[in-house]
């Protein structure tokens, strides 16, 4: 009998400090019922796996976000398969989050991007529709410190890499 191969799929989370890479890998990876709410910044990289199916995990690998991490990202970009750019929803943090993507776009260029409009929880949030006017991408409201957004958190990944794994349903 032919041995199964398990396929990883590389998805890294990009984004400004701050924005909710670390909750969201944890959100998605750990079976905690309530997430951590002290910010600590990732240094350099921080990943975590996510089993699709039996043949499907997605390595879920986060790029610190702060600026003496940035000369990391353009390679992290170059070798995913998948970028979710996660931001903050208000409206200084999306357009910063517009800057990176236009600043990296070449980077970009044949990776599947989506973005995720972390915090929807804030009050005076921009909704993830008006994210998405503004940034280009397909944008998805999440809100990662809710233990309650697990399996939104998950879909997203799952459509997101669908077209590019054979996936049990
Ligand atoms: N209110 C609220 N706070 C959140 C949410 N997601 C994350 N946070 C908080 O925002 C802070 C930063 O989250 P992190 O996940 O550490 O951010 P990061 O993107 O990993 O930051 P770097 O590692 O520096 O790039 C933490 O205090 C989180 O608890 C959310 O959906 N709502
Ligand atoms: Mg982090």
């Amino acid at each position: 009998m032919a041995p199964l191969m398990t396929e990883y799929v590389k998805v890294a989370l990009m984004g400004s400090g701050y924005a909710g890479k670390t909750t969201l890998i944890k959100l998605l990876t750990d079976g905690v019922k309530k997430l951590e709410c002290n910010y600590q910044p990732t240094a350099g990289m921080n990943c975590g796996t996510l089993t699709i199916d039996a043949n499907t995990k997605v390595s879920l690998i986060e790029m610190g976000g702060q600026a003496h991490f940035e000369f990391l990202w353009p390679d992290f970009m170059r070798g995913s398969q998948m970028v979710v750019v996660v931001t903050e929803s208000n409206p200084k943090a999306v357009l910063k989050t517009r800057q990176i993507l236009e600043k990296y776009k070449t980077e970009l260029q044949g990776v599947k991007v989506i973005a995720v409009a972390n915090k929807q929880d804030i009050p005076g949030s921009m909704r993830p529709e008006s994210v998405q006017d503004l940034l280009g991408v397909p944008t998805y409201g999440m809100v990662a410190v809710d233990p309650k957004e697990r399996l939104n958190g998950y879909k997203l990944i799952v459509n997101g890499i669908r077209d590019m794994v054979q996936i049990a349903s």
